[in-house]
């Protein structure tokens, strides 16, 4: 093996998911990335709200498709968050504070993973009660680190 280090960093940015931001080639590409998935979740989440609100009737499995979604969703926009990558509704403080902004990050995954349980359940009274705990989730970050 003639390279040793970088055959170690094909090997490491294959198994590691925090690298990933290498593939956005410019920083709009970046934030485009992660506003769009962002988007993408606030419409299905928003489709569970208007059950949970009784706007729509309540349709099992329509629930369970749009928290399916949500919950997939929510892993994808923070390797968007990478290194220089600073703009577009974000806060500079996300940058400044990292390992905050990722904690939340965790805490909503967290959440929408258990709202996704909810509705595999198909209990509306819990899917309440986990949608109101992802809608806080997602209000955390919004309140500190998204632009008004
Ligand atoms: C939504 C949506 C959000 C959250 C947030 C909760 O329906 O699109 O971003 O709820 O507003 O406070």
């Amino acid at each position: 093996m003639k390279q040793p280090i970088l055959v170690a960093g094909v090997l490491l940015s294959l198994l590691v998911p925090g690298m990933a931001h290498a593939q956005f080639a410019k920083t709009e590409d970046a934030i485009k990335y992660r506003a769009a998935t962002f988007v993408v979740m606030g419409n299905h989440f928003s489709r569970i709200g208007a059950v949970v609100k009784g706007e729509k009737p309540f349709d099992k499995n329509e629930v369970a498709a749009n928290a399916a979604v949500v919950a997939s969703l929510a892993h994808l926009p923070w390797q968007a968050f990478g290194p220089g990558t600073e703009g577009g509704k974000s806060l500079p403080e996300i940058w400044k504070e990292m390992d905050k902004f990722k904690a939340g990050s965790e805490k909503m995954q967290k959440a929408v993973a258990e709202l996704n349980t909810a509705a595999k359940s198909g209990n509306l009274e819990t899917i309440k009660i986990a949608f109101g705990e992802a809608g806080k989730s997602c209000k955390a970050c919004h309140d500190n680190y998204r632009k008004k």
